[in-house]
């Protein structure tokens, strides 16, 4: 196993807050990143987010801001969510950062200067929805799109291609070569057919719509977006810039590099990602993980069936390690799992509660009563040690190869047997009743030293789920997370003191909370549409006073030369006068305009319009037929409006 390690997870499409389901990749790659780096392994872990296409472009437009303000505020949203979820990135890449942009246009153009991208005339179904091409054969038999059921659009339009076909070949051999280049199995089967079957060549240009990277030798073309959006595991590690030491580091040197995906984009991953990288002539150094998907009773989780859970519902009431280990739990590698509020409180009560929670408070406190809360010497055995001990140790490695192979449903699983076994323990070896005799204080001591080996232990093995419980855990006692390199039972704890045992978690009252999420659902149904939009609009007082407003009054006016639309004037503010170009020519005539006292964003980035330099903004009152200029009458040129 390579020292080195390089994680990815889908950058999240901004298509809004993310819901419990798209949160999956991240918080299974932070776990996995989290366990790397506890093998002592040099772990990057990149994450971000898929901001072009034709989606954004229309959801911003239902949301009256512009695509950047839009996708700036769901880029925000998310990464609070990450944090909140204490998702650990190295590094969060924006598919609108100004390097990703500039490395997908260089990589378009090498592309289309060696041949393997071509320019041809694309006429087919799209779906918007997924933002995939169709073949008539793939649609659904009514026409709609194979993998969500929406209608697709017939689009017809002059557009870049790629060619699959002339490296479907080479592609088949590196995965016969690389058993485990996709995993699972059943996975990797699906590609080799889907591949086997015959591959279309890509169409990786849109002309339609303007969100999107243009293409540098033809900007009337904006690159597809998937092929925008894959190239972001390069940019981030600075490839095609003037730093490309990530690149070296964590691409092209030995490293293991997981692609950790949905299996709803195993086909980008699997097909079209690879065979770019075989074009540009970049080594295939990293395997596919494909996991499967959460599921609610109905189906997958939707807005618009009003059953969408947000990460933030549940770890803003139970911390945001109950999601963490919800999810390690629920997912066998490969398959689907399910969410439900049911299920997830008595695995709460359950795991959390019941199992580990109480080993945990019981441990402390009999440490507390029984030795003053000092770490008492062991130099007696007792009938159960042995077996316990061996536990420790089986369960410590299968733990680690569970992690490895990123089965981390096992992984859990494999140290819960650990908990129980140490539950059992307590039951067997009754501690309150050795502490009634004196001559078994030797023998309580041995108990107490066991017990908080398994803590120890468990504390170290669930850190990269339980992150917030294994760091009060091992506060309790007095140590700090090490590695998992050499955990092994036996730690020489020198007779050292407890700290109080911070709170762990708090039984549900099962009732209670259903009708917390009931509420929750309910309040949502209806309205959720609107308060979504009305979410992406708020502003907060400080954004708003970064807006600077001045009154101005227009001096001269005249009609811009190249655009009937534009007035452009010289609008003295205070002492300056300033030239502000304005699209009120329908609304004004230069005459009517000047002479009034308006009202002027004096902090705007300045901009040349239609060839034309315009340095502020005039505040208008408008909707799609009418506009009138907002005016004061009394305040002097230059005063700050608030
Ligand atoms: O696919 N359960 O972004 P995304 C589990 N931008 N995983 C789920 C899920 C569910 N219910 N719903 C979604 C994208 N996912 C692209 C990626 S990468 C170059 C571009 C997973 O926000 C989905 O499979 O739609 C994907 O792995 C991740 O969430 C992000 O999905």
């Amino acid at each position: 196993m390579c020292k080195k390690c390089y994680v990815t997870t889908p950058i999240y499409y901004a298509s809004g807050t993310p819901q419990l389901g798209n949160s999956y990749s991240t918080v299974a790659c932070d776990v996995f990143a989290r366990f790397n780096r506890l093998m002592n392994r040099d772990t990057f872990y990149l994450t971000g987010m898929d901001e072009h296409g034709l989606k954004i472009e229309e959801k911003a437009e239902a949301a009256g801001v512009k695509p950047q303000a839009y996708v700036d505020k769901v880029a925000e949203e998310a990464k609070r969510v990450w944090k909140d979820l204490d998702i650990k990135y190295d590094h969060f890449i924006r598919t609108t950062d100004e390097y990703h942009v500039k490395n997908v246009q260089k990589i378009f153009e090498r592309l289309l200067k060696q041949g393997d991208i071509y320019l041809g005339s694309y006429s087919g179904s799209y779906c918007v929805s997924c933002e995939t091409f169709f073949t008539k054969t793939q649609l659904n038999e009514d026409g709609t799109c194979p993998d969500c059921g929406k209608p697709t659009k017939m689009v017809s339009e002059e557009a870049y291609f790629l060619k699959l076909s002339k490296y479907a070949d080479r592609l088949l051999e590196h995965i016969k070569n690389h058993p485990d280049f996709i995993v699972p199995e059943t996975r990797k089967n699906e590609v080799v057919s889907f591949i086997e079957s015959g591959l279309d060549d890509l169409c990786v240009s849109r002309t339609s719509f303007d969100w999107g990277i243009p293409v540098l030798s033809n900007p009337k073309h904006v690159v597809y977006v998937w092929i925008d959006a894959l190239t972001n595991y390069i940019s981030a590690l600075g490839y095609n810039s003037d730093n490309d030491e990530l690149f070296k580091k964590y691409w092209m040197s030995g490293v293991n590099t997981y692609h950790v995906i949905g299996k709803d984009i195993l086909r980008f991953h699997a097909v079209y990602w690879p065979i770019m990288l075989m074009a540009l002539d970049i080594p295939l150094n990293f395997k596919l993980i494909a996991h499967g998907w959460i599921l609610t009773r109905e189906g997958k989780m939707s807005k618009s069936k009003g059953n969408a859970v947000y990460p933030g519902d549940l770890y803003s009431r139970y911390g945001s390690d109950s999601v963490r280990y919800y999810l390690t739990k629920e997912l066998p590698l490969g398959n689907d799992g399910l969410f439900n509020e049911e299920r997830f409180i008595e695995r709460y009560n359950n795991d959390l509660v019941n199992d580990y929670g109480n080993l945990v408070s019981r441990t402390i406190s009999m440490v507390n009563k029984y030795f003053d809360g000092i770490v008492p010497t062991v130099y007696k055995t007792n009938q159960y040690d042995e077996e316990l001990e061996t536990l420790m140790a089986s369960v410590i490695k299968n733990t680690i190869n569970y992690f490895d192979e990123f089965k981390l449903q096992n992984a859990v699983i494999e140290t819960w047997e650990l908990v129980h076994r140490a539950n059992k323990y307590i039951d067997e070896t009754a501690p309150w009743v050795l502490s009634k005799d004196e001559n078994k204080i030797a023998e309580l001591a041995d108990v107490m030293y066991h017990l908080l080996e398994t803590i120890r232990i468990v504390a170290h093995l669930s850190s990269p789920y339980l992150v917030q419980t294994s760091t009060k855990v091992l506060k309790a006692l007095n140590l700090e997370l090490g590695t998992l390199v050499d955990l092994k039972y036996g730690f020489d704890y020198k007779q050292m003191k407890l700290n109080n045992l911070e709170h762990l978690f708090d039984r549900l009252d099962v009732k209670k909370e259903l009708a917390y999420f009931e509420e929750l659902h309910n309040s949502r149904k209806p309205k959720e549409q609107v308060e979504e939009v009305k979410k992406m609009n708020e502003i907060s007082i400080e954004d708003f006073a970064k807006v600077e407003l001045k009154v101005g009054v227009v001096l001269e006016s005249k009609k811009h030369e190249n655009a009937d639309k534009l007035l452009v004037s010289k609008i003295q503010i205070g002492d300056e006068v300033r030239q502000i170009v304005s699209g009120i020519a329908k609304f004004y005539s230069p005459e009517e305009f000047v002479g009034k006292k308006v009202i002027v964003v004096t902090n705007l980035k300045k901009a040349v319009i239609r060839g034309v330099e315009s340095n502020g903004m005039v505040l208008c009152a408008a909707d799609d037929k009418d506009l009138e200029i907002v005016t004061v009458n009394n305040a002097k040129s230059g005063t700050s409006v608030r």
